[in-house]
């Protein structure tokens, strides 16, 4: 990675089902995210983090957290604009954008900033298709319906980050899928997007399936968004998620995923912007997943172990 990584906080836990992640952005810093980056070569300038009013601090008169079937969708929606700005002046400044969350609905975010001036491709590494709706999500939780939100589907249609479409769905891949609801699936299987399995990795092993992924994401984009979610990795390795999936990626396979990624930006700079999140430190043991996302991070920017 050759451009200054500006280091972009969202302590915002609105979108998941549990409380805690908004301590993320702090866990990966103390888990050792700067020194990382600087054993990867790269100079990190820490923005410190974007404003996220606490869910204590809301007016008990105002209107309702739930609208329609999305809990705390206008909290998420005001983060998520002010996120994308700071995303879109980085990158205007030449700086490479690294958001770390907070649970997965700052994609939202930082999708549409990193889209703004260029035709994004994305790979989704997570558990999770993240591709619900108000409609279709059994939960109510935003974190579950990033993607539905950037396609600008259904409801999502009259956001006002959904005016056009962040990303084109062709030019998605997912890595690592798990866990999909059954309206999801549908969902999943209708669209364009390329979805990648745990059984696809078991087949073909990580780096192949990686490769096919950047193709996919790549291929007539102007860069590529990298969003990590972290319950990606199998509990055993990333125990601090709110959302466990037994079944997922390994440690090492995980590490041979993000190293195939930053091999590619060597050849042809593809990295635009990325995300880091999911993590919650209530839930983890002793910072280690935490931690891990700090050295996923740094392998993506390309440290090496020779
Ligand atoms: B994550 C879920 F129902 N699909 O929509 C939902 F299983 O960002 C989980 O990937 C979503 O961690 C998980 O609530 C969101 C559920
Ligand atoms: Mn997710
Ligand atoms: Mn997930
Ligand atoms: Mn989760």
């Amino acid at each position: 990675m050759d451009a200054t990584v500006r280091i972009i906080g969202v302590p915002m836990d609105y979108g998941a089902n549990r409380r805690g992640v908004d301590m993320g952005p702090s866990a990966i810093r103390y888990g050792g995210l700067a020194d990382e980056l600087e054993q990867a070569g790269v100079g990190p300038i820490d923005a410190g983090d974007v404003r996220v009013p606490r869910a204590e601090e809301r007016d008990p008169d105002a209107d309702p957290p739930r609208r329609g079937d999305a809990k705390f969708l206008r909290e998420i929606e005001d983060v998520c604009t002010r996120l994308a700005n700071r995303v879109a002046e980085t990158l205007a400044a030449g700086e490479f954008p690294l958001v770390l969350g907070g649970d997965h609905s700052v994609a939202i975010g930082s999708m549409n900033g990193s889209s703004r001036e260029a035709n994004l491709g994305a790979i989704w590494f997570d558990a999770h298709a993240d591709l619900n709706t108000p409609e279709t999500s059994p939960s109510g939780n935003v974190h579950g319906m990033p993607l539905g939100a950037l396609l600008g589907r259904d409801v999502f249609g009259e956001m006002p980050w959904a005016h056009a479409p962040a990303v084109r769905e062709d030019a998605i891949a997912y890595v690592g899928l798990r866990s999909i609801d059954e309206r999801e699936r549908e969902l999943v299987r209708n669209s364009e997007m390329t979805a990648f399995t745990m059984a696809d990795i078991d087949e073909r092993g990580m780096t192949a399936v990686v490769e096919d992924a950047l193709a996919v994401a790549t291929d007539g984009t102007d860069g590529v968004h990298v969003s990590l979610d972290l319950d990606w990795l199998d509990p055993s390795a990333a125990p601090g998620v709110g959302t466990p999936v037994r079944g997922g990626v390994t440690y090492r396979e995980a590490h041979a995923a993000l190293e195939a990624v930053s091999r590619r930006h060597d050849r042809d700079g593809v990295l635009r912007s990325m995300d880091v999140v999911e993590v919650n430190p209530i839930l983890d043991e002793r910072n280690e997943t935490a931690t891990l996302a700090a050295e996923l991070t740094a392998s993506a920017f390309g440290k090496r172990i020779l």
